[in-house]
């Protein structure tokens, strides 16, 4: 069905990185320096599956496979790194809606005020919050996102 809803829908998306300092319990051998999640997901947590069809998180080259396609919640990846750098995020809508492209910067290091960041065990967040506005998506896309 290619016929156009003359409307437009908009859903509520965050998306985001949390990290943690390997500090102490890192192996002398171990470059990296820190555990990190990046993701995409509902604000109360919505399965975006109904109208999500894959989330690619595109890496630092020096990752290996750095292009991770995820095909099903949660929308996420996990990973161990040594430095910061901006992740494109990819998401593909069911149908053909076209794909919408967010750059995130994966942070590890918070606005802390003196002290050495690295000595705290403190998780990092940097999220945000948006809304993906679909203008005159397909009947058959618009039935899709209609579902809570
Ligand atoms: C920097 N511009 O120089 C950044 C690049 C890349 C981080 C950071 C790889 C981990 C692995 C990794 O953490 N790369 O080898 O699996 O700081």
């Amino acid at each position: 069905n290619t016929q156009l809803k003359q409307q437009t829908f908009s859903k509520p998306i965050v998306y985001g990185t949390i990290s943690y300092s390997l500090g102490a319990n890192k192996k002398q051998t171990e470059k990296n320096t820190h555990r990190w999640c990046v993701y995409v997901r509902g604000p109360n947590n919505e399965d975006l599956s109904t109208f999500i069809e894959k989330v690619v998180f595109v890496l630092h080259e020096t990752f290996t496979d750095h292009q991770r396609a995820i095909t099903k919640p949660p929308f996420e990846v996990v990973e161990k790194g040594w430095g910061e750098f901006d992740i494109l995020i990819q998401i593909h809508f069911k149908t053909h809606y076209p794909q919408l492209e967010l750059v995130h910067k994966l942070k590890f290091y918070g606005a802390k005020s003196g002290g050495n960041s690295q000595s705290t065990k403190k998780p990092v967040v940097s999220e945000f919050y948006d809304e993906i506005v679909f203008v005159n998506p397909s009947v058959e896309f618009y039935d899709m996102l209609k579902v809570e």
